[in-house]
C-alpha cells in the first residue's frame, strides 16, 4: 500500500531512524554521536521530494565488503559504475561492480509501476536495492541514495563515515516528463568542463533535460561546416569584449555524451530569428541591405533580425539545422523566436511557417519561445513560456489558447524560475528586469495551475533558464543556481502534495554540507535555515 509521507509525523520518523541506528551499533563506537555522521539520515529529507516514503526497519550500512550488484545489463552496469565512481572516493572501499553474489547495493531492472524515470528504493540490514523499469529509473534512485548517505560521501578523499542509509522503502516517479535547466553559452561562453561540471551539478537534483542556448547577438558557439565563419569569427567574443569561443562538432558531442551518461538529453538552440547579430556579423548576405554589422558585446536586445524577405536566410537555417539535426540525439530543436523586435509581426509569422517545416524535416520537434504562440505553432511543437506576473492578460491568453489547441508548454516564468535574476537588490550579480526572485519565491508556485486557462495536461513541465549577461565563471553560476535550481527541480519532479515551503527549506538548507563536500558554491539567503557550523 503506498503511503504518502507527509502521513507520518516528522518527529516519529527521526526517532524512528535515530532508534534504528542505535539497533545498528552506530553509538557503540564509544564516540559520543555528535556529528551528524552517526544519524542516518531521514529517507524523506531528499529534493525532489519522493512521491512517497515508508520508514522503518533496520538502517542499511556500507561496509567495506560491500558489493554494487547490478543486472547484466550494459546501461544498468553503467549506472552501477557510475553510483561506484561517486562512492570510492570519500569511503576507500573497492567497491565491485558485479552480477554475482547477494546482499550489497543492488540495481534492479524489472517491470513494475516505475514508468520510465521513476525507481523503488528499499533499505535494511540485509541490503540496499533500487529498482526500476529503465536505467534512467535506477540513475534517478542513484541520486536519492547519495543523498541519503552522509554528505561527506561527496568528498574526494577517504571519510571516516559510518556509510548508513535509513531502513525503509521510496517509491518514487516525477510528476512531468520536462525538467529542464538552460545555459546560455553565448552571453559567456562557458567550455566543455565548465559544461559538464553543471551537467553533474544538476543531475543531482533528478533534472533531465540541459538546454544550450547556442547563439545570440554576443556569440554563436556551435562549429557549422557549411557556414564556418559563424563559430570563427561570431563566436570570437562575448558580453564585455572577452575572447568568447565556440565547441567543435567534437566539443559538442562530448558534451551531448556526457549529458546521456547522467541521463540528461540536450536540447539546441539557435535563436532565430531576433538575438541573431553574431550570424548577420559573420556573413553579410544575411543581411536584407547586405552590409554586416560589427560584433556586439553589450547586453541590450531585440535590435537584430535575419532578412526574412530573402531566400539565403532559409538556405542558412536549412544548413543549420540540419548539420546541428545531426550531431543531436536528441527529439527537440530549440528555434528561439523570443524578443524579435526588430521583425515585423507579418515578418515573424512568414519566418516561422518557413522555419518549423525545416526542423521537422530534419526530424526534430519544434520548440520556441512562447512568442512562437503569435505565429502559428507547427503540430506537437512546444512553447517555453517566460512571462511574468505582469505579462499582459492578452499574451497569456494567447498561449492559453495555443495550450488548448495542442501546444505543450514548458514553463519557464521570469519572475521565478529565471536564474539570473538578483536574490535581492544587494545581490551582486545578475539582473532584476523580472524583479528580485528570493528562494521561496522561485519555488512557491505551482506549474499545473500557473497560466490562467492553459489546461493541466498542456503543461510537460518547468525550466530554469540561466541567463549569462553578468556571469562569466562557473564560480557565477554557481552563486545563481544554488539554492534555487533544486527548487524548480522539485516543482519539475514532486507531486503537487508534496509542496510546502517550511518543510522545503529544512531539506534545502541541508544541502549545503554537500554542496561544500562537492565544492559546489551556493548564496546563503537568509530565508534557507542553514547548518551554522
Ligand atoms: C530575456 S528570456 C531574454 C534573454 C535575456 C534574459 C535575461 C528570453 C527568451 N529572452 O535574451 O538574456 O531575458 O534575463
Amino acid at each position: 500500500m503506498r503511503r504518502h509521507h507527509r502521513t507520518t509525523p516528522r518527529i516519529t520518523r527521526l526517532l524512528g531512524s535515530l532508534l534504528m541506528v542505535a539497533a545498528a551499533g552506530a553509538f557503540t563506537t564509544g564516540a559520543a554521536p555528535t556529528s551528524a555522521s552517526t544519524v542516518a539520515t531521514p529517507l524523506d529529507r531528499v529534493i525532489p521530494a519522493p512521491a512517497s516514503v515508508e520508514p522503518g526497519g533496520a538502517p542499511y550500512r556500507l561496509t567495506p565488503g560491500t558489493r554494487i550488484r547490478v543486472d547484466d545489463s550494459r546501461e544498468a552496469r553503467r549506472v552501477g559504475e557510475y553510483l561506484a565512481d561517486i562512492l570510492r572516493p570519500s569511503t576507500g572501499y573497492r567497491l565491485p561492480v558485479t552480477s554475482h553474489g547477494d546482499g550489497g547495493i543492488r540495481l534492479r531492472l524489472a517491470k513494475g509501476p516505475y514508468g520510465d524515470e521513476g525507481y523503488r528504493l528499499d533499505s535494511g540490514r540485509s541490503g540496499l536495492t533500487i529498482t526500476a523499469y529503465k536505467a534512467s529509473g535506477l540513475f534517478h534512485g542513484v541520486q536519492t541514495l547519495r543523498q541519503l548517505l552522509p554528505a561527506a560521501v561527496e568528498k574526494d578523499s577517504v571519510q571516516p563515515g559510518p556509510w548508513l542509509v535509513a531502513g525503509g522503502t521510496i517509491e518514487d516517479t516525477p510528476r512531468y516528463a520536462w525538467r529542464g535547466a538552460m545555459l546560455d553559452v553565448s552571453r559567456h561562453f562557458f567550455g566543455v568542463d565548465e559544461v559538464k561540471r553543471y551537467i553533474d551539478q544538476i543531475a543531482l537534483y533528478k533534472i533531465n533535460k540541459l538546454h544550450l542556448h547556442l547563439s545570440d547577438d554576443q556569440g554563436w558557439r556551435i562549429a557549422v561546416d557549411s557556414w564556418p565563419r559563424l563559430a570563427t569569427y561570431g563566436g570570437s567574443t562575448e558580453v564585455g569584449g572577452g575572447p568568447g569561443g565556440h565547441y567543435t562538432k567534437a566539443d559538442y558531442k562530448e558534451i551531448v555524451r556526457y549529458a546521456a551518461s547522467r541521463h540528461l538529453e540536450v536540447v539546441p538552440e539557435i535563436d532565430m530569428p531576433g538575438h541573431t547579430n553574431a550570424a548577420l556579423a559573420s556573413y553579410a548576405e544575411l543581411n536584407c541591405d547586405g552590409v554586416a554589422p560589427p560584433l556586439y558585446t553589450g547586453t541590450k536586445v531585440g535590435f537584430s533580425s535575419l532578412c526574412v524577405g530573402k531566400e539565403v536566410t532559409y538556405d542558412f537555417v536549412d544548413d543549420v539545422v540540419r548539420e546541428l539535426a545531426a550531431l543531436t540525439p536528441g527529439r527537440y530543436l530549440h528555434i528561439g523566436g523570443d524578443e524579435a523586435h526588430s521583425t515585423s509581426h507579418a515578418d515573424y509569422v512568414k519566418f516561422m511557417d518557413r522555419v518549423q517545416p525545416i526542423v521537422a524535416q530534419y526530424g526534430k520537434t519544434v520548440i520556441g519561445w512562447h512568442q512562437l504562440t503569435g505565429a502559428t505553432p507547427a503540430k506537437g511543437a512546444l512553447a517555453q513560456y517566460w512571462g511574468l506576473d505582469r505579462t499582459s492578460a492578452e499574451e497569456k491568453a494567447q498561449v492559453a489558447k495555443a495550450a488548448q489547441n495542442g501546444t505543450g508548454l514548458i514553463l519557464s516564468p521570469a519572475d521565478r524560475a529565471y536564474l539570473d535574476m538578483k536574490y535581492t537588490k544587494d545581490t551582486p550579480l545578475g539582473l532584476s528586469w523580472a524583479g528580485y526572485v528570493e528562494v521561496q519565491r522561485s519555488y512557491d508556485w505551482d506549474p499545473g495551475a500557473y497560466l490562467p486557462d492553459a489546461p493541466a495536461s498542456a503543461v510537460r513541465g518547468v525550466e530554469a533558464p540561466l541567463w549569462t549577461e553578468t556571469l562569466s565563471e562557473s564560480g557565477h553560476l554557481d552563486q545563481m543556481a544554488f539554492p534555487r535550481l533544486p527548487g524548480i527541480a522539485e516543482l519539475g519532479w514532486s507531486p503537487a502534495s508534496t509542496h510546502d515551503w517550511d518543510d522545503y527549506k529544512v531539506r534545502l538548507a541541508a544541502q549545503a554540507p554537500r554542496w561544500d563536500a562537492l565544492g559546489t558554491g551556493y548564496h546563503r539567503s537568509p530565508q534557507v535555515p542553514w547548518p551554522t557550523d
